[in-house]
């Protein structure tokens, strides 16, 4: 039987498909020699002086779609695929999007304290919220996920815009200049990979730009935004509203973020429900058991693809 390092946690449905074909090693005890797949999670990657130590290595197999945990550069070096979870999640994460747009927008969490205080009989009506219709939205990144977003928020007659590093063949309009495009939308939407190349896109700068009447939305990485530079506006008011989904040391959330009335947060739980993360573990388990059956895979990152 092949030996698999498991790194963080999986399902037991996932443990139920590995436990036949392979031998499953925890952290804390495993031959490095030995081991010729690994499977981890978007959170926990591969520490990098890891790799290097295990010599007949031949996959990685990442829960979720983002890998800026895994070094797959160094690993395609090394003649190992590094593979992720793509598009099972697509439509989950842009119902968090859009969750998260339509909370700020009607004031969710502020109008649910209302009535659970007692607030609406004390005080008579909740002051009024925004309508989400009819707004620009950007869209930063609009890969396969950003793509499902702007299908989603369809229904609210968004002029939707987006940015990208090279322009898409879609029906909207490209700005090739991120602060540029949030100056001129309503509502900006992250999600973009995570890693050194997208670090604090959403700087102090665009954030400005955005706005005190605009909407920051981040389901891609914390790391993509400059949270010091967005904690800062929420606070003066240099910028109207944020909902997160994603930090830059989870699972840590600054107190500073936690005591503001103008944030939804979410525990990085943009493909959390059971129905997709089954999809995923799925997905992840078959790029395992197809390497063991035939040598290839199905899902390779970009990387990785024709090794
Ligand atoms: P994807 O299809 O690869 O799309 C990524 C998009 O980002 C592309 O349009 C790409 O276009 C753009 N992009 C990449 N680098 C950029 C840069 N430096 N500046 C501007 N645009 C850039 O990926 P996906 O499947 O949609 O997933 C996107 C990310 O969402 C994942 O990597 C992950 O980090 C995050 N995610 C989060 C959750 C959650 O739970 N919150 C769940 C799933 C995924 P160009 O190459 O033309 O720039
Ligand atoms: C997961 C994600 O929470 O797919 C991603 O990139 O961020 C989420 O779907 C995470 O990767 C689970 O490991």
């Amino acid at each position: 039987m092949p030996d698999l390092l498991q790194i963080g946690g999986i399902t037991e449905a996932m443990r139920q498909r590995l436990d036949p074909v392979f031998d499953i090693h925890q952290l804390s005890d495993f031959d490095p020699g030995a081991i010729t797949h690994i499977i981890t999670n978007g959170h926990d990657g591969v520490p990098p002086e890891l790799i290097p130590r295990l010599n007949n290595l031949k996959v990685i197999s990442v829960y979720g779609v983002g890998y800026d945990a895994v070094d797959a550069s160094a690993a395609a070096q090394r003649d190992i695929v590094v593979t992720h979870t793509p598009d099972v999640l697509n439509l989950e994460v842009a119902t968090t999007a859009v969750l998260l747009m339509l909370a700020c927008y009607r004031d969710l969490l502020r109008d649910d304290a209302y009535v659970r205080s007692g607030s609406w009989e004390a005080e008579g009506n909740a002051p009024l919220t925004r309508s989400a219709d009819n707004q620009k939205i950007g869209i930063l990144g609009l890969g396969r996920i950003g793509q499902a977003i702007a299908d989603k928020l369809a229904p609210w007659n968004p002029e939707i815009v987006y940015h990208t590093r090279r322009p898409k063949d879609v029906p909207y309009r490209y700005f090739d200049d991120l602060a540029k495009m949030a100056a001129y939308v309503d509502v900006l939407i992250c999600i973009t990979p995570g890693g050194t190349g997208t670090r604090h896109l959403v700087s102090a700068k665009v954030i400005e730009a955005l706005g005190p009447s605009g909407t920051l939305i981040n389901v891609s990485r914390g790391s993509v935004v400059d949270e010091v530079a967005l904690i800062h506006a929420l606070q003066s008011g240099q910028l109207g509203w944020a909902g997160l989904d994603v930090f830059e040391n989870e699972p840590h959330v600054p107190q500073a973020l936690r005591d503001l009335p103008n944030v939804v947060l979410l525990p990085h739980a943009g493909s959390a429900t059971e129905e997709t993360r089954a999809a995923m573990g799925n997905l992840t388990v078959d790029n395992l058991l197809q390497h063991v059956k035939s040598g290839e895979v199905l899902t390779p990152v970009p990387e990785c693809r024709d090794q």
